[in-house]
């Protein structure tokens, strides 16, 4: 596939890409604004750091998390953590995030976890499954926001052949039933394809039942 992210916005109907949901451009505008603004004030709480890996390298992404449970990693593995490493609970999901959960899983239970992915150019996440949930029959929704990311989706094994397509700034992508434990992964970032974030980059949420 091509290197650069295909021009024109998308928007509509959810389409069905390798076992994923995308909801291209689902966020209009002024929402991205409004969940940017939300994200900053996460980010200024809970200030994004970048977790080292079980190999002992630290990620090209900074990570935050909002909710019961955030993210965490380091020598030890990658575990959910109800405090931010320099102490203190995650702050709550906000409101706009939420909303889209509602919208497109259900009003049935809330996430537990939104873990905020800030990626800057040349910043990547490998290929790897979702997997530290309890139970697989939640989906995991994903926002983007910024600038254009090129996401690579397989099989359940490692070795499965990979699909490539781009994920836009408002759009959302569901990882759930056959698709719920996939490999996965970001290969690239168009560096200042979008203007939403003031300090550029990329900004992924990913939302999901962690207990
Ligand atoms: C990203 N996304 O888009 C990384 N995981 O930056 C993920 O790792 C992801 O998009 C689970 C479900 C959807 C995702
Ligand atoms: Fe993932």
């Amino acid at each position: 596939m091509e290197n650069t992210p295909p021009p024109g916005p998308t928007t509509g109907t959810a389409l069905h890409i390798g076992g994923a949901t995308l909801h291209p451009g689902f966020l209009d505008a002024e929402s991205q604004a409004a969940m940017v603004g939300d994200i900053a004030r996460i980010m200024h709480l809970a200030p994004p750091f970048s977790p080292i890996t079980s190999w002992g390298k630290p990620m090209s992404v900074a990570m935050t998390s909002a909710g019961k449970y955030g993210w965490f990693s380091d020598r030890r593995g990658y575990r959910y953590v109800t405090a931010h490493p320099a102490g203190g609970a995650w702050p709550p999901i906000p409101t706009s995030v939420l909303a889209v959960w509602r919208r497109l899983v259900g009003r049935t239970r809330d996430p537990d976890c939104c873990l905020v992915n800030h990626y800057r150019p040349g910043a990547r996440m490998g290929l790897h499954q979702d997997r530290d949930e309890a139970d697989f029959s939640w989906p995991v929704l994903s926002i983007s926001l910024g600038d254009e990311a090129r996401f690579a989706i397989g099989g359940t094994r490692r070795s499965d052949p990979v699909e490539r397509f781009w994920l836009r700034s408002g759009d959302v992508l569901l990882l759930g039933g056959a698709a719920r434990l996939a490999y996965h992964g970001v290969d690239r970032i168009a560096p200042e394809s979008s203007a939403l974030i003031p300090q550029g980059g990329r900004i992924n949420l990913t939302l999901r039942v962690v207990d």
